[in-house]
């Protein structure tokens, strides 16, 4: 594992794995659900997406039914068997990957959509269906799934759902918290929860389902997902603008929720650093179809169901913005092309900033109006600290993000994960956010990258009452240790 771990020492009350572990893995899993000991198959199960961070698994268990899990999971938990709940592996704050020998349960094989009811739109699916694998079945029936991410080639619902993960939608459609109706789950004990209601409103106890969306893992493991999907869009168009101060971004922003308010769907932002290494690394930059170079370029989408009446808004919006000298330039798209060819200049940011070696990644929620002086002040405190600059161990500070959620994206890039680098960083950023009455993780979670920073967006009263809920769902604390809550 890269980065200041070296702190974790493994928890010597978790059991190392046996050859009896493994017969009885074997015993109830097929050929194609178990991965033992080989070390290449096990690379990918063990290193994250960032090849930031890397365990050291032995065993990776891929279950294909609810009942496997409920099996595994009684299983590791009387033998003291620690776990670590796996999707897509797309996570981008080592909650997915084991920190030392932890066991895989990995959710490909959990791959079913269990019904779909088209008058209601509630879809009910495995928790390891791939994103986009559901919004293809979805937009087959005239819906999409409510949520939409870089990753959705890779990322399991079950994985988003334990995330929360919040994407390019979430300003039209919501949060998880809001569209999952019903989650079936399996606690450490090996109990299935049996929540996968269809219903919109349902007030008969506590919102149990709720704990787990945003639980990384760390409750028990999501086998089922039940998600209220919107009709798909009839007609969609993008726009990129060209924006020379975060003022007039913010400015931009205000007057499309007054002009084109119920459509617009996705308000993103990036800045000049982000398009550098998009061009640099070749990644659709270079056909940016704007004239100039500006610091701030803003991606607007607008979703509804008359093309004319939308494009004709959109126009008069965007005529509205140059007349006011808001924004400097812009291209709308003219067809799906296009409009796929704008969006993958904001999708593929992440991309590009991971080709430089290492990336830091920050995932910030703070008030609009102190947006861009985060990435000025970091950039400022790592020029002054002379590691910032051509030659120097930290590339580029590029900010990027969802402007419609007040979530920043911060992405330093640097050649290797170097201590001096992240002491600079950390935790100098999450001060900041505080001080900002900002939160830590508006949407990639803790993981292990942030479970010790949880106070600076928590009170202690707040943690104590997490700590209280993890002890009593999984008092040995088998799922997904070092993670999530605070070791120190
Ligand atoms: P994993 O990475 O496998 O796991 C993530 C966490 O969930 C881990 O803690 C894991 O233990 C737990 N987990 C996984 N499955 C289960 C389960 N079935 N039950 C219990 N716990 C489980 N995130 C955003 O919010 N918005 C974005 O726009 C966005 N864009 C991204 C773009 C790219 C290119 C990449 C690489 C990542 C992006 N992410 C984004 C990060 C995001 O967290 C993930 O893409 C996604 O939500 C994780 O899903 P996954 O299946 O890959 O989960
Ligand atoms: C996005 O919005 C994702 O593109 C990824 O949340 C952000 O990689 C990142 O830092
Ligand atoms: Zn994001």
């Amino acid at each position: 594992t890269a980065d200041k771990y070296t702190y974790l020492r493994r928890n010597p009350n978790f059991k190392e794995l046996t050859q009896d572990d493994i017969k009885f893995f074997a015993s109830i899993l097929p050929a194609n659900g178990l991965i033992i000991d080989n070390e290449e198959d096990l690379i990918p199960y063990n290193v994250d997406w960032m090849k930031k961070y890397r365990g050291r698994s032995r065993l990776v268990a891929k279950p294909k039914t609810t009942h496997q899990v409920s099996q595994i999971l009684k299983y590791c938990n009387e033998n003291k068997l620690a776990v670590v709940p796996q999707g897509g592996n797309t996570g981008l704050v080592g909650g997915g990957v084991p920190v030392f020998d932890e066991i895989v349960l990995n959710t490909n094989n959990m791959n079913q959509i269990r019904s779909f009811d088209p008058v209601s739109g509630i879809l009910v699916c495995d928790a390891g269906c791939i994103l986009e694998v559901l919004d293809n079945y979805l937009a087959e029936q005239g819906y999409t799934m409510p949520l939409d991410l870089g990753a959705k080639g890779s990322c399991h619902i079950g994985g988003n759902v334990a995330t929360n993960a919040g994407g390019l939608r979430l300003l039209r459609y919501g949060s998880l918290h809001g569209t999952v109706l019903g989650l079936e789950a399996v606690l450490p004990d090996g109990t299935i929860l049996d929540n996968l209601s269809t219903l919109r409103k349902d007030n008969t106890g506590y919102d149990i389902k709720q704990l787990f969306i945003g639980s990384e893992g760390t409750l028990g493991v999501i086998t089922g997902v039940s998600i209220l999907t919107p009709p798909k869009p009839k007609a969609v168009n993008v726009a990129v603008l060209g924006v020379n101060t975060f003022q007039n971004v913010q400015n931009a922003f205000v007057m499309s929720k007054n002009k084109l308010s119920e459509i617009l769907s996705a308000f993103e932002f990036w800045d000049s650093d982000a398009l550098k290494l998009l061009k640099a690394h070749n990644i659709q930059g270079k056909n940016l179809p704007l004239k100039d170079n500006y610091p701030f370029y803003v991606l607007i989408e607008i979703s509804g169901s008359n093309k004319y009446h939308d494009d004709d808004k959109l126009q008069n919006f965007l005529e509205e913005l140059l007349t006011n000298e808001i924004v400097n330039d812009g291209v709308v798209a003219q067809d799906e092309t296009q409009i796929s060819a704008l969006w993958s200049l904001r999708e593929g940011i992440p991309e590009a900033c991971s080709k430089t070696g290492a990336v830091y990644k920050y995932d910030i929620s703070i008030p609009l109006s102190v947006f861009y002086q985060m990435a000025e002040d970091i950039r400022n405190r790592l020029r002054s600290a002379g590691v910032l600059g051509e030659d120097k161990p930290v590339s580029n500070v590029v900010a990027y993000g969802h402007v419609g959620d007040g979530n920043i994206h911060l992405n330093i890039t640097a050649k290797s994960y170097d201590p001096e680098v992240t002491n600079l960083i950390e935790p100098y950023i999450y001060e900041w956010t505080e001080q900002h009455n900002g939160s830590i993780s508006a949407e990639h979670g803790l993981g292990l990258m942030k479970a010790n920073y949880l106070r600076y967006s928590k009170s202690s009263s707040m943690i104590s009452i997490m700590k209280q809920i993890k002890q009593s769902i999984d008092p040995n604390g088998i799922m997904n240790p070092y993670k999530f809550l605070p070791t120190q």
